[in-house]
């Protein structure tokens, strides 16, 4: 893959045709081996005009998330390091915690352009229709003890939340605990995995499901009254290789401040950005639901809602305002 990466990069750098002596001579492969390499970028997607005389041209490159694509757009030095990239899986979650459980290292991520059983919370579906959105599962290996892991689901929303200002230009919510809204629709929602033993994380999946270039009629019937993308915001497509490249700078930047400073700081700015403190809140969980006055998040990721003059905590669950 590497060779091929090396002709892409002449032919991008370049914006022009690139004689095949030329990339046969400074890469130092034949001339047939051009031709193969060049082949091979055509079956991946790329459109390439040739032209005797002359050689190569990049004309167009797919929409597509291929790795060394995406690596184009990261700065971040450990996030995205070695991106594992997959047309369809079951769900990037379930590869990334197997390759998690093989000794893979931290920053390593796995995404797949659909996949067939996209896993939300508790049994849920997450709709993953091909080509359009980012289905992302990021590898981490924090030493932390399990009780400090919650808040890393507020690392992956902040990311996208800073990553949808950026690019869409918009003010997204956020929604305990693991949701980014646009006009109050769901544009993103985290999944955290884990492996831990008695007092140590081993790793944390961040498997993250970000809608970007979907479309109404792309949808789902179940969560069309519910769901939104950047396009459907912005009525405008979006580079898909950037939106990742971008969110994992972000991510890694959370991340950093999660390692330096721990969970109180994360939880705080979350807490601040989601403007969730006094707002009254119906939170089910399991089937029960708690109706209270939010006082905040607490540092371990907990809702707190008083109801009745009391505080009680609530771990996990799905909110309405
Ligand atoms: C989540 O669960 O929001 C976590 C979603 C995580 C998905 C990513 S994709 C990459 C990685 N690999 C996986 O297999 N999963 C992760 P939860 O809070 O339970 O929300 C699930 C609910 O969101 C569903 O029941 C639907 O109502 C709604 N939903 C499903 N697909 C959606 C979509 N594409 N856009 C917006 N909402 C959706």
């Amino acid at each position: 893959m590497d060779r091929i990466r090396e002709v892409l990069t002449y032919l991008r750098d370049k914006n022009d045709y690139v004689s095949g002596d030329y990339m046969s001579g400074t890469i130092g492969i034949s001339r047939t081996a051009v031709w193969k390499y060049i082949n091979h970028l055509e079956r991946l997607g790329y459109r390439i005009e040739k032209l005797k005389g002359k050689g190569y041209r990049l004309a167009e490159a797919p929409d597509k998330l291929y790795p060394w694509e995406v690596e184009r757009h990261v700065t971040a030095t450990v996030l995205g390091k070695k991106i594992i990239y997959k047309d369809n899986l079951d769900s990037t979650n379930a590869l990334a915690f197997r390759l998690a459980l093989s000794g893979e290292p931290e920053g390593t991520c796995v995404i797949a352009e659909t996949q067939k059983s996209g896993k939300g919370r508790l049994g849920r579906k997450w709709f993953s229709p091909a080509g359009k959105n980012l289905y992302m599962s990021v590898l981490l290996r924090p030493r932390i003890p399990p009780s400090a892991v919650y808040p890393i689901t507020f690392l992956s929303s902040l990311a996208v939340y800073d990553t949808i200002e950026t690019l869409v230009r918009v003010q997204p919510t956020l929604k305990w605990p693991n949701d980014v809204l646009i006009a109050g629709k769901k544009v993103c929602g985290t999944l955290l995995e884990l492996s831990t033993e008695a007092d140590m994380v081993r790793f944390v999946i961040v498997g993250i499901g970000l809608n970007i270039n979907m479309k109404e009629d792309e949808t789902e019937e179940e969560i069309r009254q519910k769901a939104t993308s950047f396009f459907m915001e912005a009525r405008k497509s979006f580079e898909r290789t950037a939106v990742c490249g971008i969110l994992l700078d972000n991510l890694e930047r959370y991340y950093r401040i999660f390692r330096e400073k721990g969970t109180d700081e994360i939880c705080s700015i979350w807490e601040r950005r989601a403007n969730i403190k006094g707002k009254y809140l119906e939170i089910t969980q399991m089937g029960e639901s708690y109706r209270g006055i939010s006082e905040g998040i607490d540092r371990d990721g907990a809702m707190l809602l008083v109801a009745d003059g009391t505080v009680q905590k609530i771990i996990a669950g799905d909110v309405s305002f």
